[in-house]
């Protein structure tokens, strides 16, 4: 036979006493390749997946953790945890549906129509949902985040929609500037694929401009309660450097979608925030 002219690849194999001639074609030989790297890919991911969900439930290091909001638990009168929650809506065309209801859980429920792009939010403000009433200094502080939640809706017209749900925070600078640090949950497949993150590139970043950067940090599944473990601090680390004079203003979650119908319901609890003496 021509080795030159031949489309088998031979493949000799010692077994034991016994030499086994296992003969391929050259297209299944690919095939089997390229479904072992699939496979490989698949372990890889899953993996990675499993680290990172287990690192966002490993307690944090660091001792005498004091909570730093109200009303983490909705367990206040409705009227009471609207005033420690915060709900609002901002941007969005005038024929959008939205609301934020509260009984025992927070209940986030956003219908869009099409038009104009904007975010609806609710959750813990130094003005309100702060204990202590005033914005946290940073530099010598670790803060912590434990959440529960649920999506039971997420809903796009095309996959290149952009919608979001995320935890984010809002620190203040020394100098009066707000910057905000947004931790992505479940993203549609456009919003992963922005020019301004690196996800594509396989990193986490989904979008980082001007006085934001957005992480990605899980894809959750719908109808499932999960619980988050947050260290906080070091997102707002890598995103801004913190310094001297950076205060935290707030913590909430967050729904933003941009021009396209959308539908999103999800439920929140025990949103907690904590607070450290770095060692
Ligand atoms: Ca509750």
């Amino acid at each position: 036979m021509n080795r030159a002219n031949s489309s088998e690849i031979r493949i000799r194999k010692k077994v034991s006493k016994y030499r086994v001639a296992i003969v391929i074609r050259e297209e299944n030989y690919f095939w089997f390749m390229q479904k072992g790297m699939q496979i490989v890919l698949s372990v890889l991911c899953v993996t990675l997946l499993f680290l990172n969900v287990v690192s966002q439930v490993t307690p944090i290091e660091g001792s005498d953790w004091i909570l730093i909001n109200i009303d983490g638990d909705v367990s206040s009168s409705a009227f009471e945890d609207r005033k420690f929650w915060n709900p609002h809506v901002y941007g969005f065309s005038p024929e959008m549906e939205w609301n934020i209801s509260f009984d025992e859980t927070v209940s986030i429920t956003l219908q869009t129509s099409g038009g104009e792009g904007g975010h609806v939010a609710t959750g813990m403000w130094w003005t309100s949902g702060f204990e202590e009433g005033i914005k946290i200094p940073l530099n010598n502080l670790g803060i912590q985040v434990e959440f529960d939640v649920k999506v039971s809706k997420f809903t796009y017209e095309t996959s290149g929609d952009w919608l979001r749900i995320a935890l984010a925070c809002a620190v203040q600078r020394a100098n009066g500037e707000v910057v905000y640090t947004e931790l992505d949950f479940l993203d549609s497949p456009g919003t992963l694929q922005h020019e301004k993150g690196n996800i594509l590139l396989g990193g986490d970043i989904i979008y980082q401009f001007g006085d934001v950067v957005e992480f990605r940090i899980d894809e959750i599944p719908l109808q499932e309660w999960r619980h988050f473990q947050i260290d906080l601090t070091s997102y707002i680390e890598r995103a801004w450097k913190i310094r001297d004079g950076d205060r935290l203003e707030s913590i909430y979650i967050v729904v933003e979608s941009e021009g396209v119908p959308v539908e999103v319901m999800l439920e929140v609890d025990n949103l907690w925030i904590m607070s450290s003496v770095k060692s």
